[in-house]
């Protein structure tokens, strides 16, 4: 079992609701971190089938030809371990919201040496807003983020403006004003952001794995989505294992 974090602050709640997002380290101690550390490794292992997990592959940017995991989705009912880390979040994410919270979705980006990072956006952007109004996603570091591995870059206080656009990231002109603020993670941080918070990553060129787990809810009272969501994600962006052969699938934010 994992020891659950402490429930977070009045500071953390005026944090976020100020800037869009709040870190709060050490959220889990050496022992959780070298749990999902293994669990992560099992998910890794496990056969790729349809039906099961998603696991997504991308090519190195390096230039090697290597395959690399980009991301695993659709993780918890396939692992006991991330469904209870699942279920450990959630009752913060509620403090945050007002009220009690459900998973919409979660993954881990796993953003191996040579792996892709994230054009600038808002997590809504990604279609989210056919489903509810509001989400929050959190991010469990499980190794150490750097600017070189490509950690996450947030902006403060343009969560208030809400949905720029759907389907396409930030462009220029949307980021008037905007200054993207690196945060690095040490494993065991844990990280809450707004989903109408802009955020983004760099690719990683170094030589140093850099996976995080993200879990995104939104209000219980805004519905139960998870499953029509991955019904609907796996017509429009299966899983490597399911797609068709010839048929172009485009990752658009
Ligand atoms: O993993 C990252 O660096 C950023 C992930 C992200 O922004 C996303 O998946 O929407």
């Amino acid at each position: 079992m994992l020891k659950p974090p402490s429930p977070l602050s009045e500071q953390h709640i005026t944090d976020f609701n100020k800037d869009g997002f709040v870190v709060y380290s050490n959220a889990f101690g050496a022992e959780d971190v070298a749990k999902l550390d293994q669990w992560t490794q099992e998910l890794t292992a496990m056969p790729e089938e349809p039906g099961k997990h998603w696991v997504y592959h991308e090519k190195s940017l390096k230039g090697d030809g290597k395959d690399l995991i980009s991301r695993i989705e659709n993780i918890s009912p396939f692992h006991p371990g991330f469904k209870e880390l699942s279920e450990i979040l959630k009752p913060m994410v509620g403090q945050l919201m007002g009220e009690e919270a459900v998973m919409f979705k979660e993954k881990i980006n796993f953003k191996m040496p040579g792996g892709d990072g994230f054009k600038p956006h808002q997590d809504s952007q990604a279609g989210w807003d056919v489903y509810a109004d509001f989400f929050i996603s959190v991010l469990v570091c499980i190794d150490e983020a750097t600017v070189e591995n490509g950690c996450l870059q947030m902006v403060s206080g343009f969560h208030q403006r809400g949905l720029y656009k759907s389907w396409e990231p930030l462009n220029d002109e949307d980021m008037k004003g905007m200054d993207f603020v690196h945060y690095p993670t040490k494993p065991g941080d844990v990280v809450f952001f707004d989903c109408y918070a802009p955020h983004g990553s760099e690719p990683n060129m170094s030589d140093k794995i850099r996976r995080i787990y993200f879990a995104t809810y939104n209000k219980l009272s805004e519905g139960d989505h998870l499953a029509q969501y991955y019904a609907d994600k796996r017509k429009s962006y299966p899983p490597d294992i399911e797609r068709e052969q010839g048929k172009e699938y485009v990752f658009r934010v």
